[in-house]
């Protein structure tokens, strides 16, 4: 499949999503620019309450899901971010978009440390940049509509000097970027020793549909946040994210994905390999964050692996 051959991207929330008045402008930048934010969900000192003890946690990696070093689903060791992947601004936020039934199938960290890189351009629909197969498959809407959002929140200042998100507004409507093409370098090049390329070990630019293609800089927003803060996108919406340009400040950001539960998350697959390392899908479940599974398709997980249900704590 080249990516002339892919439809026209829908890029439309979801027809069942109901959408409360106080969030309703939020709503509609985020189905014209593919990003919305910063929305706050923690106040500052409780995000760097959290982040001492996420820190901490990250640690011990005696119950992570996965026996390698790319930190991912981490929200099924850390307790903190079992709780974190369902607050509730971000569910609401999330039903506003992709309709009532939610799962969260992915968390990522991404600590960016002094001095390192800018994340470079990318743009994501169903993460075959990977390895060449799709992880996500909806069965109920085109594979390119709005199947995965992205909730990307810091823990600690997300600004212009220590890395903050940056996208190319309007652009999940574009092929700028073809993650399924067989590539030159891009996924063939990915390079375990040298993982501090501009995209965690690939070469991102090298699935450019256009080699030529530079962002019009009238459309990059770049979103400094404070901690505490989120930013919800499409990764269908080119981003990347700045340099950390400082000497001792680290930035710490987790990175929760969420699909609609009519999309299929990892089909047909027991592991997969992405980054330079193979995940063992024997203990994976995706998360039901809000509404109901009306599907046999997936693979579920209630509780986390210390054995306490993924919830938010209700409050009293
Ligand atoms: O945290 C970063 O610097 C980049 C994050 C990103 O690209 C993503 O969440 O998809």
């Amino acid at each position: 499949m080249t990516a002339t051959d892919y439809p026209t991207p829908a890029a439309n929330i979801s027809a069942n999503a109901v959408v409360p008045d106080d969030i309703k402008a939020d709503i509609e930048n985020f189905a014209k620019d593919g990003f919305t934010g910063p929305i706050k969900l923690y106040e500052p000192d409780e995000a760097a309450a959290l982040i001492r003890e996420i820190r901490i946690n990250n640690h011990d990696t005696s119950k992570a899901l996965y026996r390698n070093s790319v930190n991912y689903d981490r929200h099924f060791d850390i307790p903190e971010l079992s709780r974190h992947v369902a607050h509730p601004t971000i569910i609401k936020y999330l039903k506003a978009i992709l309709g009532p039934d939610i799962l969260c199938w992915r968390t990522e960290w991404f600590p960016k440390f002094p001095g390192a890189k800018a994340t470079e351009w990318h743009q994501v629909r169903d993460y075959s940049y990977a390895n060449g197969k799709p992880q996500l498959l909806p069965t109920e809407s085109q594979w390119n509509a709005y199947i995965d959002i992205t909730v990307w929140t810091t823990f600690t200042p997300a600004t212009k000097d220590t890395a903050c998100m940056k996208f190319v507004k309007g652009s999940q409507r574009d092929w700028i970027f073809d993650e399924r093409k067989a590539t030159d370098q891009g996924r063939n090049d990915y390079n375990v020793e040298q993982a501090n390329t501009g995209f965690f070990g690939y070469d991102f630019s090298d699935f450019a549909v256009d080699k030529n293609w530079e962002p019009n800089p009238e459309d990059v927003v770049e979103v400094e946040m404070k901690p505490g803060e989120a930013v919800i996108f499409t990764a269908s919406c080119v981003h990347g994210s700045t340099p950390n340009n400082t000497e001792r400040e680290t930035r710490f950001a987790i990175a929760g994905r969420y699909v609609p539960t009519h999309v299929r998350v990892y089909p047909d697959q027991d592991s997969f390999t992405a980054h330079g390392a193979t995940f063992d899908l024997a203990e994976y479940g995706s998360v039901l964050v809000a509404g109901e599974n009306r599907y046999d398709h997936h693979r579920i997980r209630a509780a986390n692996n210390h054995d306490v249900p993924f919830a938010w704590p209700a409050k009293g």
